[in-house]
């Protein structure tokens, strides 16, 4: 047995990492279930490193050196259990498992707990940055004991992207945090794509601009605070010409956003922990709506268009000023997007026992993964100043920031809403900034209604204790 890692699952993602693996000087173990992909990788590739392919599962295991590291790389899922189920009865005591695709923290703390049981370490690991990532280095965000990531740490963090000398990877913490952490991720990727793609809906119809036209105004975005990975993209396809019809490609594709579910979970856990992540929530719904089509035709039909009473274009009289103010709107936004989806982690990591470090988190996600940014660096700064901070948003720079993009954040949204653009997230974000620092909130009404209608009791604000008005009596207010 000479392999010091092996792979098992050779689609796009498990193929590029064992790669990755290879060409940094590991010895890789591959296998996958249809041994055709197994054979072109090493018929493509071989040369890349040293790889050592197995057909059955037995053999593949037999390839490692003790305590062995198995990288599955599977769709997330049944058929992650189905190569657990295949690999662990070939495994020994202290043997380390590692799930890299993108499970559900719940069934990895159950998969850990099981594995826990029969002495193996199982490490769910989350791993950011599409096929190329996994092939030039991603961010990589690795749970489990401690005693694993001794092992691991050094192979993940020569694998993952560097930025400034330092490893996009890092261990997150025990159990299933590395798959909760890449969870929080990509539901603050959706939101940051829904921003972008608000963003873009409000040019177009606010400047009757083209996209390639738009596609400039991102490129220039890119080289200020905006400077990201998403918007870098987001200039590259909208640019794009379809070569079929000669349309710009974001004409000729259908406006039904999919989803795999990263999102959903995002916001079911958000509700369990009590987190408003509104932001996340509202792109995630976004998606669902604009997959909806049958209720999308019979809102058109029935309310004629977009229906607003002056469209957009008309409500824009200073151009200059409309690209500034959506900007700086998407800026903001994006923001409190973050801030939403670091109290999550923060409230995830409280109620599991992880210890995550949100500043390690901002550090790992600054290179190889979707949502890499040079803001990101702002927030790894934030949380090495004060990693007890009550909210992102508090932080000076953040606080600057969004103060700044109050004005601008008002006219787009007035424009908007005037105009008939729906903009969920710029103006869900902005709502929730307005909520969160409302010197008095209505959910005092929202307390008077439930004691009324169901005698749930109300805290006052000039006295302790829990109190009821006999509301079908003499209302009266009696100690609860
Ligand atoms: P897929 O998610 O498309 O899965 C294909 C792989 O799963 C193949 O190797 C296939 O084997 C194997 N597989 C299936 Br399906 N059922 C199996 C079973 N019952 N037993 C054994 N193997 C089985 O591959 P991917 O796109 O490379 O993604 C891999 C993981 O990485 C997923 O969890 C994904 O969510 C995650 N991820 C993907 C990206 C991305 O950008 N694509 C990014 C980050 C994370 P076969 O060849 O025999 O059919």
């Amino acid at each position: 047995a000479r392999a010091e890692i092996g792979v098992t699952g050779l689609s796009v993602m498990g193929r590029n990492l064992a790669r990755n693996l290879a060409r940094n000087g590991f010895s890789v173990a591959l296998h996958n279930r249809t041994v055709a992909r197994t054979n072109s990788l090493v018929a493509d590739h071989g040369d890349e490193g040293d790889f050592i392919p197995s057909e059955s599962m037995a053999d593949f295991v037999a390839s490692l050196k003790r305590p062995r590291a198995v990288i599955i790389m599977v769709k997330a899922g049944k058929a992650t259990d189905a190569v657990i189920d295949a690999l662990v009865p070939l495994l020994e005591k202290d043997d380390i498992v590692i799930d890299a695709g993108n499970a559900h923290f719940v069934d990895t703390a159950r998969r850990e707990r099981d594995l826990a049981a029969k002495g193996l370490h199982f490490v769910g690991t989350g791993v950011s940055g599409g096929e190329e990532g996994a092939l030039l280095g991603p961010s990589i965000m690795p749970g489990g004991s401690a005693e694993s990531y001794r092992k691991l740490g050094p192979i993940f963090e020569k694998i993952a992207a560097q930025v400034d000398g330092t490893p996009c990877c890092v261990h997150v913490g025990p159990g299933a945090a590395g798959h909760f952490v890449k969870m929080v991720h990509n539901g603050i990727e959706y939101a940051d794509m829904q921003l972008i793609a608000e963003a873009y809906d409000l040019l177009r119809a606010g400047l009757g601009a083209s996209p390639a036209e738009i596609a400039e105004i991102f490129r220039e975005w890119n080289s200020g605070d905006l400077d990201s990975f998403l918007i870098q993209i987001t200039a590259e396809v909208l640019a794009h010409t379809d070569g079929k019809s000669g349309q710009p490609f974001i004409d000729v594709v259908q406006d039904r956003a999919e989803q795999k579910g990263t999102g959903r979970w995002t916001v079911q856990s958000a509700l369990d922990l009590g987190v408003p992540i509104t932001g996340i929530a509202e792109a995630t719904f976004a998606r669902s709506l604009s997959g909806h089509v049958a209720q999308r035709a019979a809102a058109q039909s029935t309310f004629a268009g977009r229906a607003a009473d002056t469209p957009i274009a008309g409500l824009v009289e200073d151009r200059k000023q409309f690209i500034e103010d959506v900007r700086n709107a998407l800026y903001a936004s994006k923001i409190v997007a973050y801030a939403q989806g670091f109290d999550h982690i923060r409230a995830g990591s409280k109620d599991n026992d992880w210890g995550i470090d949100p500043g390690a988190m901002a550090t790992i996600w600054r290179g190889g993964c979707i949502i890499r940014a040079k803001f990101l660096d702002r927030i790894r700064e934030v949380y090495a100043e004060n990693p007890y901070l009550e909210s992102l948003l508090v932080a000076p720079y953040f606080a600057e920031a969004v103060a700044n993009g109050f004005d601008s954040w008002r006219r787009v949204l007035v424009t908007a809403i005037r105009g008939g653009v729906p903009t969920p997230v710029f103006s869900s974000s902005l709502a929730y900034v307005d909520a969160l620092r409302s010197p008095r909130l209505p959910a005092a009404l929202i307390q008077g209604l439930r004691d009324n209608f169901g005698a749930h009791t109300y805290q006052r604000v000039d006295r302790d204790g829990s109190f009821h008005t006999m509301w079908a009596e003499d209302k009266r207010e009696v100690d609860a």
